[in-house]
């Protein structure tokens, strides 16, 4: 995989922000001090989470975020991705938390990166409400009220592509409904949510807003007409759904139709200027016409009635999540956009990148990043403008539909004891940080 592995990583721009992320849902715990998310609802029911666990402890952050904080510090990152659970907020004493984490970071010299909606919607909204995303854009406010003064750099939501398909078409992620194409306006809905809460963030005066998508290359099966329009098709509902909207105001072809409400006028909403643009990559997808399965997404089997099937990439290693490692796929990514939307790509930062491996001496995840970050400077190199990278994540977490068993962590984190050990991956980042800004 990492032919150049041993030779010096090239180094990046002057500026360039190296990072971390994690989201609240993931890490905080402390579920008894906040409102119930659709999170909390759907994995109190059986079936729901492999090992059967939730987060109601998780890393237990919302007590610990000193020592993790020091962690961050120790590995000398720019700046941390982390973010603010609404139903925390809605709280009593909720928005504190966020309000010591910032003036710790602060303190530590790491800047904070708040991502304002990662997947843990209250319990009592919906996404198929429209009013959701007015909704949204109240509590941006009330956040951007009260961090604004210490935080410059804002993410409105986290792959609404993956809260939308896992979440409200497959069924397997929070809420769990199986709607399939009917799922279209939880996409929508988010959209005019970002939209809306960039608006709510100017209004209080921030600047520095991105959204974080998550997109990976769709690989045709082959040269086939059928599979180059399944792919094709596979690319504008998981792809460009998300990014033509924001960066350009309009939807792919023949989608706006499919959605609710005055697409028209709130497409206007959705396309207010952001800052920068934030990549989510793992992998690419091969994608050919339907057969008899629809194959799996991310380990999830797909419904064989979808007009596409996912096809296995072949000839790869793979983490153990089973998702393989192609660090050019962000490469190729990277300058299919900039070749796709030109002038009106807004700087990229890479919002998350990472993998699931076990074990604390972990070289598999070093490959992996070494591999992935050299990907990134090869993208600089042909003209893409990216600002900064960000791994995800800092430390072993509740992951989703998988509980526990997925460890993506450059912390390892023992689920007993709740103790945080960093793994070799920490140290190579560590490393990586200080040749790139020597002093
Ligand atoms: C992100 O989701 C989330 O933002 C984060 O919360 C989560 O913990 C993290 O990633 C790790 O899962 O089957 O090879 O085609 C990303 C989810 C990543 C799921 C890419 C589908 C397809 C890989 N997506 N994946 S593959």
């Amino acid at each position: 995989m990492a032919t150049d592995a041993g030779t010096a990583i090239p180094r990046f721009p002057p500026g360039f922000l190296w990072g971390v992320s994690t989201s609240a849902h993931q890490i905080e715990g402390a579920a008894e001090k906040r409102e119930p998310s659709v999170w909390d609802v759907f994995t109190a029911a059986p079936g729901r989470v492999k090992d059967g666990s939730t987060a109601a402890v998780a890393c237990d952050h919302y007590h610990r975020y000193r020592e993790d904080v020091a962690l961050l510090a120790g590995l000398g990152v720019d700046a941390y991705r982390f973010s603010v659970s609404w139903p925390r907020v809605n709280s009593p004493g909720g928005l504190d938390f966020y309000d010591r984490l910032v003036d710790e970071l602060c303190a530590a010299g790491v800047r904070p990166v708040p991502t304002l909606f990662h997947w843990d919607l209250p319990a009592d909204r919906d996404w198929l409400d429209r009013d959701t995303a007015a909704r949204f854009a109240d509590h941006v406010t009330v956040v951007a009220d009260r961090l604004g003064d210490r935080v410059g750099t804002w993410i409105t939501l986290n792959e609404p592509a993956e809260h939308t398909l896992l979440g409200h078409a497959l069924g397997t992620h929070a809420p769990g409904r199986r709607l399939l194409f009917d799922a279209l306006p939880v996409a929508h809905h988010q959209l005019l949510a970002h939209g809306l809460a960039v608006r709510a963030l100017r209004a209080a005066g921030a600047d520095g807003i991105g959204i974080a998508n998550s997109h990976g290359p769709t690989w045709p099966a082959s040269r086939d007409q059928a599979d180059l329009e399944a792919a094709g098709f596979y690319d504008v509902l998981l792809n460009r759904l998300f990014a033509d909207p924001v960066v350009l105001g309009a939807y792919p072809e023949g989608m706006g139709d499919l959605m609710p409400g005055d697409v028209e006028s709130d497409l206007k909403v959705i396309a207010e200027p952001v800052d920068w643009y934030g990549v989510n990559y793992y992998a690419p997808t091969r994608v050919g016409a339907p057969q008899g399965t629809a194959g799996e997404f991310g380990g999830v089997p797909l419904p064989a009635e979808l007009p596409f099937s996912v096809r296995e990439i072949e000839g790869r290693p793979v983490t153990d999540f089973g998702w393989p490692v192609v660090p050019e796929g962000l490469t190729e990514l990277l300058t299919g956009f900039r070749d796709r939307y030109g002038d009106r790509l807004p700087p990229v930062v890479i919002t998350e990148n990472g993998c699931s491996y076990d074990g604390v001496d972990d070289q598999d995840r070093i490959a992996y990043l070494d591999a992935h970050v050299r990907a990134l400077h090869r993208a600089i190199e042909a003209g893409v403008d990216v600002r900064g990278y960000f791994v995800w994540s800092l430390m072993d977490n509740f992951e989703w539909a998988e509980g526990y068993a997925r460890r993506f962590g450059l912390v390892h984190v023992d689920f007993e004891t709740l103790e945080r050990t960093p793994k070799a991956s920490y140290h190579w980042f560590r490393d990586l940080l200080r040749t790139q800004r020597p002093a």
